[in-house]
């Protein structure tokens, strides 16, 4: 029971992964923001202001469900328990503990986390992932591979003090508002210039001094580019480059061979403006660079990487007011990984090849883990149905999918044992065979990591409806029904951190007590990472060489751009239901503002409303995730937009 103090202590919000503070306030409907480290004034966007209601209450499952005769059906916590544990442990008797699948949970505290991944490892498997953290995977491993950490390298605070502030494929305007309004917003208002490089101008894009709009993909040219003209104006910081880095030579050589002012065309940018972004990052003394999901997910291009060269060859990482920040999605994305929700990382993100590693986590653990990597989220659910034959789901909806219909049907359907743990029904819901109602961020304990890596307290501030758990108690149970049940003895969450901690080389030294609410790890450094030295074998950060040329796209078609998420359950209908396209696109499919349009890529077709505008360059149709997703199934990103009243009719 929840205590009914006038003040209740903070919690961390649990929207995103800006990690803002907040309690209960007189209003029960309405939460209350508390002054933290990432919303130092206390502040809430809408969306953390109406936190209580999502998922709204009716929806909210509070009883346990196990399929019987097709159907799901109320049974105790004791039966459904039961059944989950036999059926996974079913599937890994019959066909070996690479048959199970362990899903998510960037949705719950690092605690649970820890323990999800814990649960896989000790059942025999590296199948643990979960999929949100593939929409930044390139960016991440683009960090940890050439710095150290997958991590933001500095902390929010060190916005305040950058000279130049590059935001790329984000719109932390909209979708990190209170990080925006916190530390971005003040520092453009003294003097910081905002460049804002995205085919799309946003809400971001407002505050920006420069906005580049590359064709979507080809951001990493653009980069190089960038850098080429900032060697070419002697921009490049000697010392650093020389001290700190290696592998600079080849790139330098690559980036003269670049073509001046052919990059630029093919980007479709002017050649003008890249000149003056150069300029002001040779003249001006700190730059740092935010990333949001728009940069990442082109392989084999890698347009991390080119950023990260741009950044090493100014010398703008490991000082205050430079760096490279990923500006996560959910509360706990970056504390999902760290604890170990992956499928070739130990936690602490240690490699689960390491032997060494593998030792000491067995140490704590009385076996070793697994030494194979496991499956990612995508390809884990790709083989639900044949190698995969039950999976246990925490706080995830892998039926949102840009996969098609039938085959998502296949793939769930086919498992012999799906369990689910979550708030809310959902589209998975349908598919499973036992379903757990868990409490919600607002209504547990243990801690979170935001996108600045700092560990912050989650407390209950009010009670879970019905019979609903917290999903530490799920695990905690699971745990000790399928493996050794001394290993998941946990008192609570303090002792599953403080294990955490023990086994984490990025939480080593790091404890979250009740007086002392946030830490950033790793324990032993300050907000900003490698100011000393980069955590790599030789201390040095590597150049890695110019990006493959890439494919500027079809001009005849429009190229799709999909932003927001598919599961946003914030977005308006106004957000959701629009393509937007330029003007003289339009124009030339006879399309006006507000008339209903088709949007095809050939084979399916979407309904729309147009809106035609200048925030979006040419060539280029613009959609939420939420309608978008069907037209991206063919990997194809070209679409045609034409008004459906010329649409030739349906046949009978
Ligand atoms: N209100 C609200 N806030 C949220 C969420 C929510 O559901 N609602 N979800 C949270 C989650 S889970 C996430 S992951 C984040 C997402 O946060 P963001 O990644 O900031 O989300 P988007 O608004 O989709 O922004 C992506 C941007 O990338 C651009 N883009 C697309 N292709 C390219 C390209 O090739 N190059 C470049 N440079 N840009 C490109 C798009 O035009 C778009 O502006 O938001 C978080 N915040
Ligand atoms: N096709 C397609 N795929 C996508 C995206 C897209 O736009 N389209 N977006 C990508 C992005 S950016 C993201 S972040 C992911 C998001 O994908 P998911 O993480 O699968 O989706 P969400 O709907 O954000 O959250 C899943 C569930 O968590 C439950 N939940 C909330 N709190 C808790 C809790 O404390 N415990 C438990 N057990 N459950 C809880 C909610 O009820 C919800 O049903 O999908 C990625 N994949
Ligand atoms: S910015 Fe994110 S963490 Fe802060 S109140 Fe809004 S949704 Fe919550
Ligand atoms: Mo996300």
């Amino acid at each position: 029971m929840v205590g009914d103090e006038s003040d209740p202590p903070p919690t961390t919000c649990p929207e995103c992964g800006v990690g803002c503070q907040l309690t209960r306030g007189p209003d029960p409907d309405r939460a209350r923001g508390r002054k933290g480290p990432a919303n130092p004034d206390g502040r809430l966007c809408r969306r953390g202001a109406t936190t209580f209601g999502r998922p709204p209450e009716a929806e909210r499952l509070r009883r346990p469900r196990v399929r019987r005769d097709g159907e799901l059906t109320p049974v105790s916590w004791e039966t459904a328990m039961a059944a989950a544990a036999e059926g996974l442990a079913d599937a890994r008797d019959a066909t070996g503990p690479d048959s199970l699948a362990f899903l998510g949970a960037p949705r719950c505290t690092n605690e649970e986390n820890y323990l999800l991944q814990k649960l896989a490892r000790l059942c025999g498997t590296n199948n643990v992932d979960n999929r949100a953290r593939l929409c930044h995977d390139q960016t991440a491993r683009a960090l940890a591979d050439r710095l150290g950490w997958p991590a933001s390298t500095n902390g929010l605070d060190g916005l305040r003090s950058a000279d130049v502030i590059l935001v790329v494929g984000a719109n932390p305007a909209a979708r990190q508002p209170v990080a925006f309004d916190s530390f971005v917003r003040p520092a453009v208002r003294d003097g910081a210039t905002l460049v804002h490089l995205d085919p799309v101008g946003n809400e971001t894009t407002r505050l920006a001094d420069v906005h580049l709009a590359p064709r979507p993909g080809t951001d990493a040219l653009l980069l190089d580019h960038l850098s080429a003209r900032v060697d070419a104006r002697g921009g490049v910081d000697e010392s650093f480059v020389a001290d700190r880095t290696r592998d600079a030579d080849r790139y330098r050589e690559e980036l003269t061979a670049l073509e001046r002012g052919d990059a630029a065309a093919v980007a479709g940018v002017d050649d003008a403006a890249v000149d003056r972004v150069a300029e002001l990052l040779c003249e001006r003394d700190r730059t740092a660079a935010v990333v949001g999901t728009g940069i990442d997910g082109q392989p084999p291009v890698s347009a991390p990487d080119a950023l990260l060269n741009l950044l090493l060859l100014t010398g703008n990482v490991g000082r205050p007011g430079t760096g490279l920040y990923v500006f996560r999605g959910l509360v706990n994305e970056q504390g999902a990984t760290d604890a170990g929700c992956v499928p070739d990382k130990l936690p602490g993100h240690v490699s689960v090849t390491d032997a060494d590693a593998r030792e000491r986590v067995g140490s704590v653990w009385g076996v070793d883990p697994p030494k194979r990597p496991g499956l990612d989220a995508k390809a884990l659910v790709g083989a639900f149905g044949d190698a995969v034959r039950a999976a246990l789901v925490v706080g995830e909806n892998p039926a949102v999918s840009k996969r098609p219909d039938e085959w998502l049907d296949r793939r769930l359907g086919g498992l012999d044992t799906l369990v689910l743990v979550d708030a809310a029904e959902t589209a998975t819901t349908p598919y499973a065979d036992v379903v757990l109602p868990a409490a919600t961020g607002v209504e547990k304990r243990g801690t979170v990591t935001n996108l600045d890596r700092t560990v912050q307290r989650v407390r209950p501030v009010r009670d879970p409806p019905g019979d609903a758990r917290p999903d530490f108690e799920v695990l905690r149970e699971l745990g000790s029904r399928l493996t050794a049940p001394a290993q998941f003895d946990f008192d609570g969450p303090d002792e599953a951190f403080d294990e955490l901690a023990d086994v984490s080389p990025a939480y080593a030294g790091l404890s979250v007590g009740e007086t002392k609410s946030s830490r950033q790890w790793p324990g032993d450094a300050g907000s900003t990472l490698y100011e000393d030295g980069f955590e790599t074998a030789d201390g040095r950060a590597r150049f890695v060489g110019v990006q493959p040329p890439v494919d500027a796209g079809d001009d005849d078609g429009l190229r799709l751009v999909s932003v927001g998420r598919a599961n946003d359950d914030a977005a308006t209908r106004g957000d959701r239901d629009r393509v937007r396209i330029h003007p003289d696109d339009a124009a030339a499919r006879d399309v006006a503002t507000g008339e209903t349009v088709a949007v095809t890529d050939g084979e399916t077709v979407v309904e729309a409303v147009a809106e035609t505008t200048d925030d979006v360059r040419r060539g280029t149709a613009v959609m939420h995730a939420a309608i978008a997703d069907p037209l991206e199934r063919r990997g194809d990103p070209n679409v045609a937009v034409r008004p459906l009243r010329s649409a030739p009719a349906t046949q009978e």
